[in-house]
Protein backbone atom coordinates (compact mmCIF):
# COMPACT_ATOMS: atom_id res chain seq x y z
CA UNK A 1 0.00 0.00 0.00
CA UNK A 2 1.44 3.61 -0.79
CA UNK A 3 0.73 5.80 2.88
CA UNK A 4 1.40 9.54 2.97
CA UNK A 5 1.46 11.70 6.00
CA UNK A 6 3.09 14.75 7.02
CA UNK A 7 4.09 16.99 10.03
CA UNK A 8 4.16 20.97 10.16
CA UNK A 9 7.32 22.58 11.07
CA UNK A 10 5.53 24.48 13.78
CA UNK A 11 7.54 23.69 16.86
CA UNK A 12 9.42 20.99 18.43
CA UNK A 13 7.68 17.49 18.30
CA UNK A 14 6.15 16.59 20.95
CA UNK A 15 4.73 13.03 22.67
CA UNK A 16 1.82 13.57 20.62
CA UNK A 17 2.93 13.91 17.37
CA UNK A 18 5.37 10.87 18.52
CA UNK A 19 2.40 8.50 19.41
CA UNK A 20 -0.64 9.77 17.31
CA UNK A 21 1.42 9.61 13.93
CA UNK A 22 5.39 8.92 13.84
CA UNK A 23 5.14 5.87 15.64
CA UNK A 24 2.65 4.13 13.24
CA UNK A 25 5.01 5.64 10.34
CA UNK A 26 7.82 3.45 11.85
CA UNK A 27 5.96 0.25 11.50
CA UNK A 28 4.08 0.73 8.20
CA UNK A 29 7.55 2.01 6.19
CA UNK A 30 8.37 -1.88 7.14
CA UNK A 31 6.36 -3.13 4.73
CA UNK A 32 4.62 -0.26 2.45
CA UNK A 33 5.70 2.50 -0.04
CA UNK A 34 5.88 5.07 2.46
CA UNK A 35 5.79 8.85 1.92
CA UNK A 36 6.91 11.30 4.77
CA UNK A 37 6.80 15.27 4.34
CA UNK A 38 7.56 18.32 6.38
CA UNK A 39 4.24 20.39 5.47
CA UNK A 40 6.07 23.87 5.68
CA UNK A 41 3.83 25.51 3.73
CA UNK A 42 0.92 24.45 5.91
CA UNK A 43 2.96 26.51 8.88
CA UNK A 44 3.05 29.39 7.27
CA UNK A 45 -0.41 29.66 7.71
CA UNK A 46 0.21 30.74 11.06
CA UNK A 47 2.40 33.46 12.64
CA UNK A 48 5.94 32.06 11.78
CA UNK A 49 9.39 33.72 12.03
CA UNK A 50 11.02 33.77 8.72
CA UNK A 51 14.34 34.45 9.71
CA UNK A 52 14.81 31.21 11.38
CA UNK A 53 12.25 29.01 9.67
CA UNK A 54 14.76 27.42 7.06
CA UNK A 55 16.52 25.92 10.93
CA UNK A 56 13.33 25.05 11.80
CA UNK A 57 12.15 23.06 8.95
CA UNK A 58 15.88 21.32 8.52
CA UNK A 59 15.20 20.37 12.74
CA UNK A 60 12.14 18.40 11.40
CA UNK A 61 13.86 16.62 9.47
CA UNK A 62 16.63 15.65 12.00
CA UNK A 63 13.50 14.19 14.23
CA UNK A 64 12.23 12.37 12.10
CA UNK A 65 15.17 10.87 11.61
CA UNK A 66 16.01 10.28 15.35
CA UNK A 67 12.78 8.90 15.94
CA UNK A 68 13.68 6.14 13.61
CA UNK A 69 12.04 6.97 9.91
CA UNK A 70 14.47 5.52 7.46
CA UNK A 71 15.62 6.88 4.06
CA UNK A 72 16.09 3.94 2.68
CA UNK A 73 12.80 2.38 3.62
CA UNK A 74 10.90 5.51 3.26
CA UNK A 75 10.66 8.72 0.98
CA UNK A 76 11.30 12.14 3.16
CA UNK A 77 11.28 15.03 1.88
CA UNK A 78 9.73 18.89 2.11
CA UNK A 79 6.50 19.94 0.65
CA UNK A 80 7.63 22.82 -0.93
CA UNK A 81 10.35 20.89 -2.76
CA UNK A 82 7.29 19.87 -4.89
CA UNK A 83 5.83 21.93 -6.58
CA UNK A 84 3.27 19.66 -8.00
CA UNK A 85 1.55 20.11 -4.24
CA UNK A 86 0.72 23.57 -5.07
CA UNK A 87 -0.71 23.52 -8.44
CA UNK A 88 -3.10 20.17 -7.62
CA UNK A 89 -4.30 22.18 -4.26
CA UNK A 90 -5.20 25.25 -7.13
CA UNK A 91 -6.91 22.62 -9.55
CA UNK A 92 -8.81 20.92 -6.46
CA UNK A 93 -9.80 24.86 -5.05
CA UNK A 94 -11.83 24.77 -8.03
CA UNK A 95 -13.81 21.14 -6.96
CA UNK A 96 -14.18 21.69 -3.35
CA UNK A 97 -17.46 23.29 -2.01
CA UNK A 98 -17.01 26.89 0.32
CA UNK A 99 -19.39 25.02 2.66
CA UNK A 100 -17.25 22.00 3.47
CA UNK A 101 -14.34 24.40 4.37
CA UNK A 102 -16.32 26.43 6.58
CA UNK A 103 -17.19 22.95 8.71
CA UNK A 104 -13.33 22.33 9.58
CA UNK A 105 -12.98 23.02 13.28
CA UNK A 106 -9.25 23.39 13.18
CA UNK A 107 -9.91 26.95 10.76
CA UNK A 108 -12.39 27.85 13.63
CA UNK A 109 -9.80 26.83 16.50
CA UNK A 110 -6.95 28.64 15.07
CA UNK A 111 -8.69 31.72 13.83
CA UNK A 112 -9.43 32.18 17.10
CA UNK A 113 -5.90 31.51 18.31
CA UNK A 114 -4.79 33.72 15.85
CA UNK A 115 -7.25 36.72 16.09
CA UNK A 116 -4.88 38.42 14.06
CA UNK A 117 -3.63 36.84 10.84
CA UNK A 118 -7.11 35.00 10.03
CA UNK A 119 -5.25 34.65 6.36
CA UNK A 120 -6.77 33.06 2.76
CA UNK A 121 -4.23 30.14 3.49
CA UNK A 122 -5.47 29.06 7.00
CA UNK A 123 -8.97 28.17 5.17
CA UNK A 124 -7.73 26.47 2.42
CA UNK A 125 -5.45 25.00 4.33
CA UNK A 126 -7.53 21.26 4.00
CA UNK A 127 -7.41 21.92 0.03
CA UNK A 128 -3.68 21.77 0.33
CA UNK A 129 -3.46 18.77 2.43
CA UNK A 130 -5.90 16.79 0.16
CA UNK A 131 -3.47 17.56 -2.43
CA UNK A 132 -0.40 16.46 -0.32
CA UNK A 133 -2.56 13.14 -0.11
CA UNK A 134 -4.11 12.83 -2.97
CA UNK A 135 -1.31 13.91 -5.32
CA UNK A 136 0.72 10.39 -4.68
CA UNK A 137 -2.10 8.48 -5.00
CA UNK A 138 -2.46 7.67 -1.62
CA UNK A 139 -4.10 4.51 -0.28
CA UNK A 140 -3.80 5.01 3.44
CA UNK A 141 -2.88 8.47 6.19
CA UNK A 142 -1.99 7.82 9.16
CA UNK A 143 -2.48 10.63 11.66
CA UNK A 144 -3.91 11.64 15.06
CA UNK A 145 -7.23 12.04 15.57
CA UNK A 146 -7.18 15.76 15.44
CA UNK A 147 -6.38 15.36 11.52
CA UNK A 148 -9.68 12.87 10.99
CA UNK A 149 -11.74 15.76 9.96
CA UNK A 150 -9.03 16.61 6.82
CA UNK A 151 -8.70 13.14 5.52
CA UNK A 152 -12.31 12.59 5.30
CA UNK A 153 -12.09 16.10 3.00
CA UNK A 154 -9.64 14.90 1.49
CA UNK A 155 -11.84 11.54 0.31
CA UNK A 156 -14.71 13.90 -0.92
CA UNK A 157 -12.71 15.77 -2.76
CA UNK A 158 -11.22 12.98 -4.57
CA UNK A 159 -14.62 11.41 -4.66
CA UNK A 160 -16.28 14.56 -6.25
CA UNK A 161 -13.26 14.88 -9.08
CA UNK A 162 -13.38 11.18 -10.11
CA UNK A 163 -17.19 11.76 -10.76
CA UNK A 164 -16.53 15.14 -12.43
CA UNK A 165 -13.77 14.56 -14.33
CA UNK A 166 -13.25 10.44 -14.72
CA UNK A 167 -11.49 8.01 -12.28
CA UNK A 168 -7.96 9.36 -11.79
CA UNK A 169 -7.36 10.07 -8.07
CA UNK A 170 -7.35 7.54 -5.42
CA UNK A 171 -9.63 7.18 -2.44
CA UNK A 172 -7.57 7.34 0.62
CA UNK A 173 -8.48 5.54 3.46
CA UNK A 174 -7.17 6.86 7.19
CA UNK A 175 -6.01 5.35 10.16
CA UNK A 176 -5.46 5.99 13.72
CA UNK A 177 -3.44 4.44 16.51
CA UNK A 178 -5.82 2.29 18.25
CA UNK A 179 -4.28 3.87 21.95
CA UNK A 180 -2.96 8.02 21.82
CA UNK A 181 -4.85 9.31 18.90
CA UNK A 182 -5.40 12.04 21.23
CA UNK A 183 -2.83 12.84 23.44
CA UNK A 184 -3.85 15.85 25.94
CA UNK A 185 -2.15 18.72 27.36
CA UNK A 186 -0.10 18.47 30.16
CA UNK A 187 -1.42 21.94 31.62
CA UNK A 188 -5.04 21.32 30.29
CA UNK A 189 -6.36 18.09 29.88
CA UNK A 190 -9.26 18.59 27.68
CA UNK A 191 -7.29 20.07 25.06
CA UNK A 192 -4.98 18.64 23.17
CA UNK A 193 -1.26 18.57 23.36
CA UNK A 194 -0.17 21.49 20.32
CA UNK A 195 3.13 22.34 19.04
CA UNK A 196 2.22 25.78 19.03
CA UNK A 197 1.21 25.60 22.68
CA UNK A 198 4.15 24.72 24.19
CA UNK A 199 3.19 24.98 28.20
CA UNK A 200 0.84 21.71 26.76
CA UNK A 201 3.43 19.75 25.43
CA UNK A 202 6.34 16.83 26.48
CA UNK A 203 8.90 17.48 23.47
CA UNK A 204 10.34 14.48 22.12
CA UNK A 205 14.26 16.39 22.80
CA UNK A 206 13.17 17.78 26.71
CA UNK A 207 16.28 16.56 28.84
CA UNK A 208 15.69 14.61 32.04
CA UNK A 209 15.28 17.31 34.93
CA UNK A 210 12.44 19.58 32.00
CA UNK A 211 10.56 15.85 31.55
CA UNK A 212 10.65 15.45 35.36
CA UNK A 213 9.54 18.62 36.70
CA UNK A 214 6.97 18.95 33.71
CA UNK A 215 5.06 15.61 34.76
CA UNK A 216 5.45 16.79 38.45
CA UNK A 217 3.58 19.28 37.48
CA UNK A 218 1.01 17.90 35.10
CA UNK A 219 -2.38 18.66 35.98
CA UNK A 220 -4.19 16.26 37.36
CA UNK A 221 -7.55 15.42 39.43
CA UNK A 222 -9.51 16.16 42.63
CA UNK A 223 -9.30 12.39 44.08
CA UNK A 224 -6.42 10.17 44.80
CA UNK A 225 -7.00 7.06 43.06
CA UNK A 226 -4.69 6.46 39.94
CA UNK A 227 -8.05 4.83 37.75
CA UNK A 228 -8.71 5.34 34.30
CA UNK A 229 -11.77 7.37 33.86
CA UNK A 230 -11.47 10.07 30.90
CA UNK A 231 -14.80 12.04 32.25
CA UNK A 232 -14.51 12.41 35.66
CA UNK A 233 -10.42 11.88 35.65
CA UNK A 234 -9.23 13.53 32.44
CA UNK A 235 -5.77 13.94 34.03
CA UNK A 236 -5.19 10.97 35.19
CA UNK A 237 -6.04 9.60 32.45
CA UNK A 238 -4.32 11.19 29.66
CA UNK A 239 -1.12 10.07 32.05
CA UNK A 240 -2.16 6.69 31.92
CA UNK A 241 -2.54 6.30 28.58
CA UNK A 242 1.21 7.77 28.21
CA UNK A 243 2.41 5.50 30.57
CA UNK A 244 1.10 2.33 28.85
CA UNK A 245 2.26 3.60 25.33
CA UNK A 246 5.77 3.88 26.32
CA UNK A 247 5.77 1.23 29.32
CA UNK A 248 3.98 -1.28 27.04
CA UNK A 249 1.89 -2.03 29.99
CA UNK A 250 -1.91 -2.17 29.89
CA UNK A 251 -3.80 0.41 31.55
CA UNK A 252 -5.11 -1.95 33.83
CA UNK A 253 -2.06 -3.12 34.84
CA UNK A 254 -0.46 -0.01 35.61
CA UNK A 255 -4.02 0.65 37.75
CA UNK A 256 -3.43 -2.66 39.76
CA UNK A 257 0.31 -1.73 40.01
CA UNK A 258 -0.33 1.95 41.65
CA UNK A 259 -3.20 0.75 43.42
CA UNK A 260 -3.21 2.34 46.72
CA UNK A 261 -0.19 4.95 45.91
CA UNK A 262 -0.35 8.39 45.50
CA UNK A 263 -0.41 10.92 42.79
CA UNK A 264 2.70 11.88 43.05
CA UNK A 265 4.67 7.99 43.58
CA UNK A 266 2.73 7.33 39.98
CA UNK A 267 4.34 10.80 38.38
CA UNK A 268 7.67 9.99 39.13
CA UNK A 269 7.40 6.63 37.90
CA UNK A 270 5.72 8.12 34.56
CA UNK A 271 8.75 10.39 34.52
CA UNK A 272 11.43 7.24 34.84
CA UNK A 273 9.63 5.38 32.03
CA UNK A 274 9.48 8.97 29.53
CA UNK A 275 13.01 10.03 30.26
CA UNK A 276 14.21 6.24 29.62
CA UNK A 277 12.01 5.84 26.20
CA UNK A 278 12.99 9.21 24.97
CA UNK A 279 16.48 8.88 25.32
CA UNK A 280 17.46 7.40 22.26
CA UNK A 281 15.44 9.76 20.08
CA UNK A 282 17.18 12.77 22.23
CA UNK A 283 21.05 10.86 21.77
CA UNK A 284 20.47 10.91 18.24
CA UNK A 285 19.12 14.03 17.21
CA UNK A 286 22.56 15.43 19.19
CA UNK A 287 24.12 13.21 16.77
CA UNK A 288 22.14 15.03 13.28
CA UNK A 289 22.42 17.78 15.12
CA UNK A 290 25.11 20.13 12.52
CA UNK A 291 24.97 17.15 9.93
CA UNK A 292 23.43 19.65 8.22
CA UNK A 293 25.10 18.22 4.38
CA UNK A 294 24.35 14.57 5.26
CA UNK A 295 20.46 15.92 6.16
CA UNK A 296 20.25 17.97 2.77
CA UNK A 297 21.14 15.03 0.57
CA UNK A 298 18.28 12.98 2.30
CA UNK A 299 15.74 15.97 1.72
CA UNK A 300 16.99 16.55 -2.02
CA UNK A 301 16.67 12.76 -3.24
CA UNK A 302 13.45 12.40 -0.71
CA UNK A 303 11.73 15.31 -2.98
CA UNK A 304 13.48 14.36 -6.03
CA UNK A 305 11.60 10.65 -5.84
CA UNK A 306 8.70 12.38 -4.77
CA UNK A 307 8.41 14.65 -7.58
CA UNK A 308 8.57 11.48 -10.01
CA UNK A 309 5.10 10.16 -8.55
CA UNK A 310 3.97 13.36 -7.97
CA UNK A 311 4.15 14.62 -11.95
CA UNK A 312 2.73 11.65 -13.12
CA UNK A 313 -0.32 12.25 -11.40
CA UNK A 314 -0.55 16.14 -12.61
CA UNK A 315 -0.33 14.95 -16.23
CA UNK A 316 -3.36 12.61 -15.83
CA UNK A 317 -5.27 15.48 -13.53
CA UNK A 318 -4.39 18.05 -16.06
CA UNK A 319 -5.30 15.79 -19.25
CA UNK A 320 -8.80 15.35 -17.23
CA UNK A 321 -9.68 18.84 -16.27
CA UNK A 322 -9.35 19.68 -19.97
CA UNK A 323 -6.09 21.66 -19.58
CA UNK A 324 -4.19 21.91 -22.91
CA UNK A 325 -1.10 20.43 -23.25
CA UNK A 326 1.43 21.61 -26.05
CA UNK A 327 3.96 19.30 -27.63
N1 LIG B 1 -2.07 15.70 20.81
C1 LIG B 1 -1.94 14.84 19.82
N2 LIG B 1 -2.20 13.53 20.01
C2 LIG B 1 -2.07 12.64 18.99
N3 LIG B 1 -1.69 13.00 17.74
C3 LIG B 1 -1.41 14.30 17.51
N4 LIG B 1 -1.01 14.98 16.41
C4 LIG B 1 -0.88 16.28 16.71
N5 LIG B 1 -1.19 16.50 18.00
C5 LIG B 1 -1.53 15.28 18.53
C6 LIG B 1 -0.75 14.36 15.13
O1 LIG B 1 0.57 14.69 14.75
C7 LIG B 1 0.62 14.85 13.33
C8 LIG B 1 1.26 16.17 12.98
O2 LIG B 1 0.41 17.24 13.24
P1 LIG B 1 0.66 18.64 12.54
O3 LIG B 1 1.91 19.24 12.97
O4 LIG B 1 0.54 18.54 11.09
O5 LIG B 1 -0.53 19.52 13.02
P2 LIG B 1 -1.41 19.43 14.25
O6 LIG B 1 -2.27 18.24 14.19
O7 LIG B 1 -2.15 20.72 14.32
O8 LIG B 1 -0.35 19.25 15.42
P3 LIG B 1 0.02 20.22 16.57
O9 LIG B 1 1.10 19.64 17.37
O10 LIG B 1 -1.22 20.62 17.28
O11 LIG B 1 0.62 21.46 15.80
P4 LIG B 1 0.13 22.95 15.73
O12 LIG B 1 0.15 23.42 17.16
O13 LIG B 1 1.11 23.62 14.87
O14 LIG B 1 -1.25 22.96 15.16
C9 LIG B 1 -0.80 14.69 12.81
O15 LIG B 1 -0.98 13.37 12.35
C10 LIG B 1 -1.63 14.95 14.03
O16 LIG B 1 -2.89 14.30 13.98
Amino acid sequence: MRIFSGIQPTGQLHIGNYLGAIKQWIKLQETNECIFSIVDLHAITVPYNSKVFSEVVLSKAIEYLACGLDPEKSIIFIQSQVKEHTELAWLLNTVCPLGDLRRMTQFKDKSKKFKNNINAGLFNYPVLMAADILIYQTDLVPVGKDQGQHVELARSVAKKFNKTFGNVLTVPKVVFPTMGAKIMSLEDPTKKMSKSTPASCLFLIDEPKTIEKKIMRATTDSGKKIVYDIKKKPGISNLLTIYSLFSGHSIKELEKEFKGKNYSEFKKSLAKTLINGLEPIRRKTKELTNRDVYIKEILNKGAKRAQVLASSTMEKVRGSMGLLKLD
